[in-house]
């Protein structure tokens, strides 16, 4: 049980990476906020979940309501406040990947992409860690990243500078937060098949090339991205801070 009786807030946990952290981070003892859309569409997802990390004899609270609104932070950790009384790790995983040219980008795309993916993980570290401060039992803060930080993609330049952005808040936040006993990392995972990717993995050649990039022989699982969270969430992680974790297969180093 490494996270038991923490409570940890997962922004986007209603499905792929931010579910598997949400459920992994259950059964290692957490209770779990989790931040999702607001979408109808959303729903049964969010019940399903709920009703998972029940079974893992944990409890879960849910909160709809866009990354990109600055107020969200504040409405995740009010609900983890008021259900399991404060906040002791932070997910930031919503995030949007809409595949696009460079030349052609439609302003709004942009800064859809922007807003979702930086500007709301900005302002809802900011509130998670206000309150961590207050509570003055440190905490622990991941934000997840991408591999996109480190290598560029022709159809996600509005994209990888938010990852980028990412591991820069983590690294300035550790500074920043340090002195309070909270940590901020990042993890970054490789290519893992999800709905965000979907379409873009449909195509079966650009498949193949994903996965022939990928030393150990195929591409990521919501699942593998899992372990690393809960760890850097956890006490075993109580030195590492400002750290980038590449969950990735080995795609990054591969070169020749
Ligand atoms: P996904 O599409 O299954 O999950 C994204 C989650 O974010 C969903 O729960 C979605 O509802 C939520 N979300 C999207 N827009 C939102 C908004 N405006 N408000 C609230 N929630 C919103 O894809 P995933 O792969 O699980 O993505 C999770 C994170 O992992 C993203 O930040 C993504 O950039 C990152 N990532 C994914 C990969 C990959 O290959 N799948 C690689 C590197 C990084
Ligand atoms: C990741 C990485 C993957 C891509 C997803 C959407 O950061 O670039 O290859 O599939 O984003």
């Amino acid at each position: 049980m490494l996270l038991n009786d923490k409570t940890v807030i997962i922004t986007g946990a209603s499905r792929g990476i931010g579910r598997a952290a949400a459920v992994e981070c259950a059964r290692q003892g957490a209770n779990v906020v989790i931040g999702y859309s607001g979408s109808a569409s959303s729903q049964p997802l969010v019940d399903d979940l709920i009703a998972e990390i029940q079974a893992l004899g944990r409890d879960a609270s849910a909160v709809g309501t866009p990354a990109g609104d600055p107020e969200t932070g504040e409405k995740l950790v009010e609900s983890a406040v008021t259900h399991f009384g404060g906040v002791d790790v932070f997910v930031n995983n919503a995030g949007i990947c809409p595949f696009h040219s460079f030349l052609d980008m439609p302003r709004e795309t942009y800064l859809e992409t922007v807003n979702t993916n930086l500007n709301g993980a900005y302002f809802a570290v900011q509130a998670a860690a206000n309150r961590m401060k207050e509570q003055g039992t440190g905490g622990a803060i991941i934000a997840v990243s991408s591999i996109s930080a480190l290598v560029g993609g022709g159809m996600q330049t509005h994209y990888t500078p938010t990852k980028a952005g990412l591991v820069s808040l983590m690294q300035s936040c550790a500074v920043a937060l340090g002195p309070y006993g909270i940590r901020c990392n990042a993890v970054l995972p490789g290519t893992i098949e999800t709905d965000i990717n979907k379409d873009d993995l449909a195509d079966s050649e650009k498949r193949d090339y994903m996965i022939d990039r990928t030393p150990l022989g195929r591409l990521g699982r919501p699942d593998d991205l899992a372990g690393p969270i809960t760890f850097l969430a956890s006490d075993m992680a109580a030195y590492i801070t400002g750290a980038s974790l590449l969950v990735d297969g080995g795609m990054f180093v591969n070169l020749q």
